[in-house]
């Protein structure tokens, strides 16, 4: 009887848990989560891609909406896990992502699904989350939309996504073995700082903006792994830059050239809106900042994205 009294309030349990995944649209994604050649910042190099990109698809879905993720490990030799960075995971903890805490890693060959709830609005990030997976570039964006019929408590006329990332020519298991040798080795600071997975380390291929209608680009047309995120904007606008911080280790400050930032958001919480210069940001940080382009067209202006040294100084923006 007691056995059976308890079978019902499971079921009941269940019932609601279920219905709970059901309020808003469920988004499937397969990945496979593979090693290849790559050139984040101009230097051929081994990265942690999902299904041939670097970095990683960025999911988009609405507050209230499932995600389902099937990862494939295809990395042969080490077990894989993701973490969504920001998520709640309300009611589903086994689908977060650390490896020997909330799940065991998956091995090579294996697949699991991750099924969660993005319950609230904002600008997230996914980072591998077993040994020194995020630095070897397993990482993308989440972005949740307000829900159908609601609107964020503020305006804009588009939106461009950055994600900031730091990037080593040493392999992850040099940087490791360094990390836990003693003597201990530092790794020093990475050789390129990536926005949405691109960089250049050599300055002398670095983009060159010029002020007038052409952009030059060196010897880079553009279509190179490494090429330059151009952002393109129309005058007159009000832009939403979404910013996520997933370096392994460095601290960053963005400006943007001539434009002054309206920070709306804070980790997927809106704030009320502030006015800065640049902006000081750290892995595992996210902000959404507004800017309002000129009024005249035809002029280009640069992202300044610098590495905050450990002793910081002043910002000269
Ligand atoms: C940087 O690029 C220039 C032009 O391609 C080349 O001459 C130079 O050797 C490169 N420097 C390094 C450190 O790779
Ligand atoms: C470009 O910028 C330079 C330096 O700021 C300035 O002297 C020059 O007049 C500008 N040229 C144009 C076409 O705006
Ligand atoms: C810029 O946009 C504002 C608001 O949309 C508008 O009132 C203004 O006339 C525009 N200015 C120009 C030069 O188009
Ligand atoms: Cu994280």
């Amino acid at each position: 009887m007691g056995f059976l009294g308890g079978g019902f309030i499971l079921f009941i349990l269940f019932c609601s848990f279920e219905k709970s995944f059901g309020s808003g649209k469920t988004r499937h994604f397969k990945w496979d989560v593979e090693y290849m050649f790559w050139s984040p910042d101009c230097k051929e190099n081994v990265v942690m891609g999902i299904n041939g990109q670097f970095p990683g698809p960025t999911i988009r879905a609405k507050a209230g909406d499932t995600i389902s993720v099937l990862l494939s490990n295809k990395l042969h030799t080490e077990g894989v896990v993701i973490h969504w960075h920001g998520i709640r995971q309300m009611g589903t903890p086994w689908a977060d992502g650390t490896a020997s805490i909330s799940q065991c890693a998956i091995n090579p060959g294996e697949t699991f699904d991750y099924r969660f709830i993005v319950d609230k609005a904002g600008t997230y990030f996914y980072h591998g989350h077993f040994g020194m997976q995020r630095s070897a570039g397993l990482y993308g964006s989440l972005i949740v939309d307000v829900a159908d019929g609601e609107t964020e408590p503020f305006y804009y006329d588009a939106e461009f996504n950055m994600l900031l990332s730091d990037w080593w020519h040493q392999s992850v298991h040099h940087q490791e073995v360094g990390l836990s040798s003693k003597p201990f080795r530092w790794i020093g600071e990475p050789q390129t700082l990536l926005i949405n997975g691109r960089g250049q380390f050599n300055c002398s291929l670095a983009a060159h903006f010029s002020n007038t209608t052409s952009t030059k680009q060196c010897n880079l047309r553009g279509n190179e792994q490494c090429a330059p995120q151009i952002l393109r904007v129309l005058p007159n606008k009000t832009y939403r830059l979404r910013i996520a911080s997933t370096t392994a280790l460095a601290s960053l400050n963005l400006a943007v050239g001539g434009h002054k930032m309206v920070v709306v958001e804070a980790d997927g919480n809106y704030v009320q809106p502030f006015q800065v210069e640049d902006i000081d940001i750290y892995s595992g940080e996210s902000y959404s900042v507004l800017i309002r382009t000129n009024q005249e067209a035809s002029k280009t202006t640069g992202f300044q994205l610098v590495l905050e040294e450990e002793d910081p100084k002043p910002h000269k923006p």
